[in-house]
């Protein structure tokens, strides 16, 4: 060992020496252009720039493994005041989280799928209790894993480019990136609207509903002002429907309603993943009363038993791979998924339980 310590570095020639720095630089070049999360410092703010355009910024593990350790820094470093998280390119802040890659690593058994939702809310809860003031721009599509890098900060700039939606229930999975703790504590029951229907909120609507803190206009014009919240002249039957107890009786309601709002949102339960409802409904009503910390333990649950499962396989199938939005749900309705399934899926993981 000792000769190699002592041995001459390696002469190079004038012409290799080009060669080892020009392939430096083609490398950095590379990994610049091409890194798919920003880390930078401007001023006394610390700046997170998710850089996906392509895949309208879905967040990746590798992504989350960059932006975690860097917030835990910034959050202890004397220089640092403040941190904001944004999106490049004109569609997203983020669309939601690698479901493409997660369905790919379930269907093979890997592990990365406990590493990944384990993470994710790890990241999620350090947005949750950040020393230092938070500020997410989510300006454009804000869905899933997005929202949870955005909603449990301290402020939330919306735009009317931005369209907010939780629609795992599409995909055979639920609104987890702590969807069990700010759902159940919108105005009324307009979470239990957002998490089992994926309603798409859009612009100034973010504010009203209340997950937007502050709006500004991406122009500066005054659109759409005067206007009231999508969802005002529905709050009476939101508030009755939403508060039933169980998915069949949230759908007899909504069919008793007989309403257009009411049959649109009808139609719109029909078509997700019978048992992702079931689990979203009781997620909800459980979340409601807990810590956001114990919220993010019961949701890596619920993660767990999803990748165990068949419907996130073909609800990932059916919306982003083959796109045939035409998923084959297994169990297919809402009657034969039964309480003794749902409980299993809530029930501790043992060792493997999160613990934050
Ligand atoms: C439900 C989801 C996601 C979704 C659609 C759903 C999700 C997600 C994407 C996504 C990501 C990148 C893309 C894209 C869509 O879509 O989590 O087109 O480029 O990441 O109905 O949960």
């Amino acid at each position: 060992m000792a000769a190699r310590v002592l041995m001459a570095p390696r002469r190079l020639t004038p012409f290799n020496r080009l060669q080892v720095i020009l392939q430096h630089l083609k490398r950095c070049e590379h990994t610049d252009s091409e890194a798919d999360v920003l880390l930078q410092k401007k001023g006394g703010a610390g700046i997170i720039t998710l850089n996906r355009p392509k895949v309208l910024n879905a967040l990746s593990l590798r992504m989350i493994q960059q932006i975690y350790p860097q917030i835990k820094a910034w959050e202890q470093d004397p220089e640092t005041f403040l941190i904001i998280i944004k999106g490049t390119g004109e569609k997203a802040f983020c669309a939601g989280g690698d479901v493409r890659a997660i369905a790919d690593a379930g269907k093979a058994g890997d592990r990365m799928t406990q590493e990944y939702f384990r993470d994710e809310y790890t990241l999620n809860n350090a947005v949750g209790t950040c020393k230092k003031p938070y500020v997410a721009l989510i300006d454009g599509i804000t869905m899933g894993g997005g929202v949870g890098l955005s909603v449990h900060g301290h402020f939330r700039v919306a735009t009317e480019k931005t369209v907010f939606a939780m629609p795992e229930t599409a995909i055979g999975l639920f609104p987890d990136v702590g969807g069990g703790y700010f759902l159940p504590r919108l105005s009324g029951k307009i979470g239990y609207l957002l998490a089992l229907t994926g309603f798409r909120l859009k612009g100034r609507d973010v504010l009203k509903a209340g997950i937007a803190t502050h709006f500004v206009e991406s122009e500066k014009t005054k659109i759409d002002q005067e206007k009231e919240f999508v969802l005002d002249e529905h709050m009476e039957k939101i508030n009755s429907i939403f508060s039933a107890k169980s998915m069949e009786e949230i759908v007899q309601k909504l069919k008793q309603d007989g309403s257009p709002f009411a049959l649109k949102q009808l139609e719109t339960i029909n078509k997700m993943s019978p048992t992702s409802l079931k689990l979203t409904l009781r997620q909800l009503r459980e979340g409601a009363s807990l810590s956001l910390q114990d919220v993010f333990t019961m949701e890596y649950r619920l993660s767990q038993a999803c990748m165990r499962g068949h419907d996130f396989y073909e609800g990932v199938r059916a919306v982003l791979i083959d796109k045939d939005q035409s998923p084959r749900w297994k169990p297919a309705a809402l009657e034969e998924v039964s309480d003794e399934f749902v409980d299993n899926c809530f029930k501790p993981l043992g060792n493997n339980d999160l613990k934050l």
